[in-house]
């Protein structure tokens, strides 16, 4: 098989040059985080002080792990290492309460991200004269961004279509003979299952790739949504504390997302004692970023448990890959593609002076999507009031969470003793979702 790359000579550098210029970033990655006001008190503790004192790759060790609370308590800007000037993005993320996690970029930062992608795409087998439609929701979220301007450096013709609009979706695929999609697994398996109530017949479409990712899902989803649209998936793994998509993806013989470690440190490590796991090994996925000046992070720990594949790949891309992700060290849950704390949920509904001690988050699946329902118990005397006052209180509720988690759920209000006890630590989450 021919094999197509972005940027043969990075792509399929020797393991010891590789190591060598992660050493060469590293350094450059530390100058950046000692002007932060958070690394900078860090480092120094560590004793580092100065990019120098980075003699070899083993020093990053001596630096402590970046949480995403240490991000949450530097915001908005304890982790800017850049003239505000100098800053040409952001993006940010859900964070475990109201406050988010903010990622400045800088005009480099943005290219090195498109740089990424690029390559990415190329490594499916993907080519200028394909047309990409992007189903990612564009905005704060890295999917829709991250993956448009990837594309755009391809060549690509872009159908920046965003998320949702399934009709439209549908339309937009066969008018323009879309044959690459960017689109969460839920969302591919809802846009198969509604063709035929459409009238489009897969024949109509030119369809030949998807790149699947931001939520989990299984080798049997990936195999179900490839019968069922007739095309390759390709699995892609980011977070947008690392920028967003581009940091895994699968290459043609989909054997594991190489990660770009010419622009991440990948380390795998037991989430219980930190210590470094070897290729194989199932551990917490930790990164740091070596290509990014406005928010560089070091040893950020993701919450992803993955392993590291052994061996090479037939592609000849030397950069390590990574498994599928098979869980998280957090409560973190990811509906439809955004993720979601339970913690935030009961900040919204504890604001509300109507609302009782107890409350569940209940998740399920309908036509393939996820549905989000929050029961909340109130106080008894709201029931015998005014039917039109409780269908006001159910719209504040619902418009709140809204607001802070970016998900439309359904609530549903019950009366005091309705929803199950704990005597021990309280089940708030019911998820009933397929398992993978
Ligand atoms: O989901 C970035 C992204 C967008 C990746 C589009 C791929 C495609 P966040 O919203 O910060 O960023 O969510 C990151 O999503 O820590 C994982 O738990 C989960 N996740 C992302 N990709 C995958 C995947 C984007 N391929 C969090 N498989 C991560 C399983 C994934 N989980």
């Amino acid at each position: 098989m021919e094999i197509a790359y972005w940027n043969k000579e990075i792509e399929t550098i020797d393991r010891d040059s590789l190591k060598h210029l992660q050493l060469k970033y590293l350094k450059e990655t530390i100058g950046y985080a000692l002007r932060t006001s958070l690394y900078k008190k860090r480092l120094q503790k560590a004793g580092i002080t100065s990019p120098d004192d980075i003699k070899s790759l083993d020093d990053l060790k001596r630096i402590p792990f970046t949480t995403k609370d240490d991000l949450r308590e530097s915001y908005p800007r304890g982790l800017l290492a850049v003239d505000i000037g100098d800053v040409i993005r952001i993006h940010t993320s859900s964070g475990t309460t109201g406050t988010p996690t903010v990622i400045y970029h800088t005009q480099q930062d943005l290219n090195n991200w498109t740089e990424l992608l690029a390559r990415c795409i190329i490594a499916t087998g993907a080519t200028r004269n394909d047309v990409f439609q992007n189903m990612m929701s564009y905005g704060l979220f890295t999917g829709g961004l991250g993956l448009h301007y990837g594309a755009e450096a391809v060549g690509m013709m872009v159908i920046p279509a965003g998320g949702g609009n399934t009709r439209r979706q549908i339309k937009l695929m066969k008018d323009f003979r879309t044959s690459v999609i960017h689109i969460t697994p839920s969302y591919a398996l809802h846009i198969a299952s509604k063709l035929e109530e459409f009238g489009v017949s897969l024949n109509e479409l030119a369809l030949r790739k998807a790149y699947l990712g931001a939520e989990p899902y299984s080798e049997n989803t990936r195999r179900k949504i490839e019968d069922l649209l007739r095309i390759d998936v390709y699995n892609s793994y980011g977070l947008s504390e690392m920028n967003g998509p581009g940091v895994s993806f699968e290459c043609v013989y989909k054997c594991g997302m190489h990660t770009w470690e010419d622009n991440y440190i990948l380390e795998v490590i037991d989430p219980k004692s930190g210590e470094n796991l070897d290729d194989g090994e199932e551990g917490e996925l930790v990164f740091t970023t070596l290509r990014r000046q406005a928010t560089p992070l070091l040893r950020y720990r993701s919450r992803d448990l993955a392993y590291i594949l052994p061996g090479d790949c037939e592609c000849k891309r030397t950069h390590r890959r990574l498994s599928r992700i098979t869980g998280r060290t957090d409560d973190m849950l990811i509906i439809n593609g955004v993720n979601v704390f339970p913690s935030q949920i009961e900040e919204v509904i504890m604001q509300f002076p109507e609302v009782g001690h107890n409350y569940q988050i209940y998740i399920d699946k309908q036509e393939n999507l996820d549905k989000l329902i929050v029961k909340v118990e109130i106080y008894s005397k709201l029931f015998t009031g005014d039917l039109a006052e409780l269908e006001a209180l159910k719209r504040r509720i619902k418009d709140e969470l809204r607001a802070s988690i970016v998900i439309n759920p359904t609530v549903e209000l019950h009366e005091p003793g309705s929803l199950p006890v704990f005597e021990g630590k309280a089940q708030r989450v019911v998820d009933k979702r397929p398992a993978l």
